[in-house]
């Protein structure tokens, strides 16, 4: 059978737009490639673009080029398990001050342990200057496993950090005298506001902003309400609106179970603690989210974009009145992605995982 050329073209649109799960139409612009397990996306302007390698380095895509050399004078990190170079985040007055903050894993001196460790410093061309430490998470671990290590601003200038259960340390997630499990919240100077929920308790760190996670590894605020995203055990991936001095639940309540199959917890819910507003079962193994607020996929406007590594793909979430009503998969024809972000144009980014990592722009055909 021959086609006519426009009968060719409407076949190829229908058969692209069965092909893409989705009724929107969109192709992959590689912008940088070859990159060593890249971790963490943080956007400064549609040709600017900040991102962590686990490995151990701080990258640039600099006037949409990738620079071969990494951002100089970054911590030396603990590359480890799941350790490594992890968040990055830009301050909210960035485009003034040229200050960032990483989050990362690190050895402690002379010994056999580690923890999680904060630093904000300022980007002068490709490196950093006046690096100061401004969190490190208590206790110390002897584990490279669940660290969180992500970062965001919330609209009053204070800094959220999410530290992870350190895998071996779950139960302390649960208990106020460690970081193990917590969402943190610091001024961006390291300094404590006044107001956290457990500031006036003996038996509580002053950092805690709220406890009961597991690992979380997306965090992100849209238009003040805080959305925070956690890797769960076998089943048990959850999305939680984070509110101050709340307990989500993590391990006495749980929609997973352990990876050798048997029980964490014979409980889903329990008083006084959150429940999610999303859960996989399944796992989908989530690790990078955002809120897409761009006009260049209208249909997508005002979703929250879950990118997952098993199999490899983005769960697009419609949010009504923080429930979530559809869920979609998109984007499942890449590899593992460990992080999403969008561009101020509306460009979608995407960072796929591994050696060989690639950072991937998706736009409208
Ligand atoms: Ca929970």
């Amino acid at each position: 059978m021959r086609y006519s050329q426009p009968t060719l073209i409407l076949v190829i649109s229908i058969i692209s737009l069965f092909l893409r799960s989705e009724e929107v139409n969109y192709n992959y612009t590689i912008i940088a490639e070859g990159l060593d397990r890249p971790w963490s996306l943080a956007v400064i302007d549609d040709e600017n673009i900040i991102f962590t390698e686990l490995s151990g380095n701080l990258r640039q895509i600099k006037d949409g080029k990738l620079l071969s050399a990494p951002v100089a004078g970054t911590p030396e990190v603990l590359f480890k398990g799941q350790g490594g170079m992890s968040g990055v985040v830009l301050d909210p007055n960035f485009q003034n001050n040229k200050v960032l903050y990483l989050a990362f894993s690190a050895r402690d001196e002379g010994a056999r342990t580690n923890t999680l460790k904060v630093i904000r410093a300022v980007l002068s061309n490709n490196e950093l200057r006046d690096v100061s430490e401004i969190f490190s998470a208590f206790p110390s671990r002897n584990t490279a496993l669940h660290y969180g290590a992500k970062m965001v601003f919330m609209n009053d200038g204070t800094l959220l950090i999410t530290n992870g259960d350190g895998f071996n340390y779950r139960e302390k997630a649960q208990s106020l005298d460690n970081h193990f499990g917590k969402i943190v919240r610091i001024n961006s100077d390291g300094s404590l506001p006044a107001d956290n929920p457990f500031s006036d308790d003996p038996n509580a760190l002053p950092e805690i902003w709220s406890y009961g996670h597991r690992n979380p590894q997306g965090i992100i605020n849209y238009k003040g309400e805080i959305y925070g995203l956690e890797h769960g055990p076998m089943g048990g991936d959850e999305i939680n609106v984070i509110k101050p001095g709340n307990n989500y639940g993590w391990p006495a309540i749980t929609y997973g179970k352990d990876y050798n199959g048997s029980i964490i917890s014979p409980f889903t819910e329990m008083k006084g603690m959150e429940q999610p507003i999303k859960y996989w079962v399944p796992s989908i193994a989530p690790s990078g989210m955002m809120l897409y607020d761009k006009d260049l996929f209208p249909e997508w406007k005002g979703s929250i974009f879950v990118s997952s590594m098993k199999p490899g793909s983005v769960r697009r979430l419609e949010l009504k009145e923080n429930k979530i009503t559809q869920e979609h998969i998109i984007f499942d024809d890449l590899s593992r992605i460990r992080d999403i972000a969008f561009l101020p144009n509306g460009s979608i980014l995407l960072a796929t995982d591994g050696s060989g990592g690639e950072i991937i722009s998706v736009q409208p055909n």
